[in-house]
C-alpha cells in the first residue's frame, strides 16, 4: 500500500545500508539520487519523487517513525480539541523545503523528455494516520469521528486541505510536471463525498489548471465518475477491474492510468510482458491511457521482468502507431 522506490534494485539496497529511509527522504541529494536510480536502468517516461505522504503531518507538528516492517507510528494520536492545538498550519509548507530542493535537483538531472511527479496524501488519508496514531487495521477511530461528524475531524481536514494546496503549488514551482494524490484509506471512508472527495476537489480548484492532477483512490474503481468529479485530470486505478470497463462508465475528458497487477513483475519476463500487453490491448480502442502498475512496485519484482514490461509497452506503441498510419 505504499510505493516501494528502488527496493527491487541492488543500488537502492546498497544506499539503504548507510542511510535510513527517513534520512534518505530528508536529504535532497539522496532523495534525488534514489529517484534517478530506476531511470538509469530503464527508459521510463516519468519519475515520482522519493518522499512519503507522512512528511505533511510531520510538518504540521506530528512527527512519525517507522518500526521496520511494522508500519508507521505517529508521535501522538490526534482526537480532541486539545490534540488539535498541538499542530499548526503556519509555516508547514515552508518546512517541507527539503522536498522542493529534491524536486529541483531531480528536475535538473532528468532530461526534458521525462516527466517528474510530485505527490501527497489526500486529506482523508492523512487525517486517518493522524487520528489513528499510525498504521491501523481498520481505521476505527477516524471512522467513528466521521460517523458523528466530529468538529475536530472537520477542522483537521480544513487544515490539511489548505496546507496540501500550498505544498502542491510549491512542488509545481520546484519542477513537478504533475501531482498525484493518494487516497490509500479510501476503503475506510463511509460518506466518501463528504469526507474525502469534496476536500480533494477544493485542492484541485487551488492548483494551476494546466498542471495534470492524478487521483488514486484505493478500492474505488467502481465509483470512477465520482472520482472524476473532483476535477482530477487522470484517474490512477488498481487492477480490481479492467480499465476499459471504467472507461465505458466515464465521460471522455479524463485519462486513465494503470493498472498492471504488481505481482506480474515477480513472474517470468515473458509472462510479465504478456500481462502488460493484455492491459494495453484492453485500452487500445480508447484514447487517454497512461500505462502503469495498479499499485506500487514490490521489492520482490524481478529486474528482467520490469525490462520485459517496458519493452512490451514500447513495442505496443510502435505497432499501434504503424497500424493507425496505414
Ligand atoms: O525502507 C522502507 O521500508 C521504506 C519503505 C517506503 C518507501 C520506499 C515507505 C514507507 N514509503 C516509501 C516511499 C513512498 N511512499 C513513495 C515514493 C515513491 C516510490 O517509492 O516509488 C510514495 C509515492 C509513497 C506514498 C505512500 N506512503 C502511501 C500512498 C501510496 C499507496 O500506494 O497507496 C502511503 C499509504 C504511505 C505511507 C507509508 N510509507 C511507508 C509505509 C510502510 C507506509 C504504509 C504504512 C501503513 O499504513 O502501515
Amino acid at each position: 500500500m505504499m510505493r516501494q522506490a528502488g527496493r527491487y534494485l541492488p543500488e537502492y539496497r546498497d544506499l539503504k545500508k548507510s542511510y535510513s529511509f527517513l534520512e534518505m527522504i530528508r536529504s535532497p541529494e539522496l532523495a534525488a539520487e534514489v529517484t534517478m536510480q530506476p531511470l538509469r536502468r530503464f527508459a521510463f517516461d516519468a519519475a515520482i519523487i522519493f518522499s512519503d505522504i507522512l512528511v505533511v503531518p510531520e510538518a504540521l507538528g506530528q512527527p512519525f517513525s517507522f518500526a521496520e516492517g511494522k508500519g508507521v507510528r505517529m508521535e501522538f494520536r490526534l482526537r480532541t480539541p486539545d490534540d488539535l492545538r498541538r499542530i499548526s498550519p503556519d509555516g508547514a509548507a515552508e518546512r517541507l523545503d527539503y522536498v522542493y530542493r529534491a524536486l529541483r535537483r531531480t528536475r535538473e538531472a532528468l532530461g526534458p523528455e521525462t516527466a517528474l511527479l510530485g505527490f501527497g496524501g489526500s486529506p482523508w488519508t492523512l487525517a486517518a494516520y493522524m487520528i489513528e496514531g499510525g498504521s491501523s487495521e481498520n481505521g476505527a477511530a477516524v471512522r467513528a469521528m466521521a460517523e458523528r461528524g466530529d468538529p475536530v475531524l472537520v477542522r483537521l481536514l480544513e487544515i490539511l486541505t489548505e496546507v496540501l494546496a500550498g505544498y502542491f503549488r510549491r512542488q509545481i514551482e520546484a519542477g513537478a510536471d504533475a501531482i498525484q494524490i493518494f487516497d490509500s484509506w479510501a476503503p475506510w471512508c463511509d460518506g466518501y463525498e463528504e469526507w474525502s472527495l469534496r476536500w480533494v476537489r477544493k485542492i484541485a480548484g487551488l492548483l494551476p489548471p494546466q498542471v495534470p492532477l492524478i487521483f488514486f483512490a484505493r478500492g474505488r474503481n467502481r465509483e470512477a465518475a465520482a472520482l472524476a468529479s473532483t476535477g482530477a485530470t487522470v484517474l490512477s486505478l488498481d487492477w480490481e477491474t479492467p480499465l476499459s470497463q471504467v472507461r465505458r462508465a466515464l465521460a471522455r475528458e479524463i485519462a486513465l492510468q494503470g493498472n498492471l497487477d504488481p505481482v506480474a513483475l515477480e513472474g517470468a519476463p515473458q509472462e510479465a510482458a504478456d500481462a502488460a500487453r493484455a492491459v494495453l490491448e484492453d485500452m487500445a480502442p480508447f484514447p487517454g491511457h497512461i500505462f502503469n502498475l495498479g499499485h506500487g512496485i514490490r521489492p520482490s519484482a524481478r529486474i528482467e521482468s520490469v525490462a520485459a514490461v517496458l519493452e512490451s509497452v514500447k513495442n505496443f506503441r510502435k505497432d499501434h502507431h504503424a497500424a493507425s498510419a496505414r
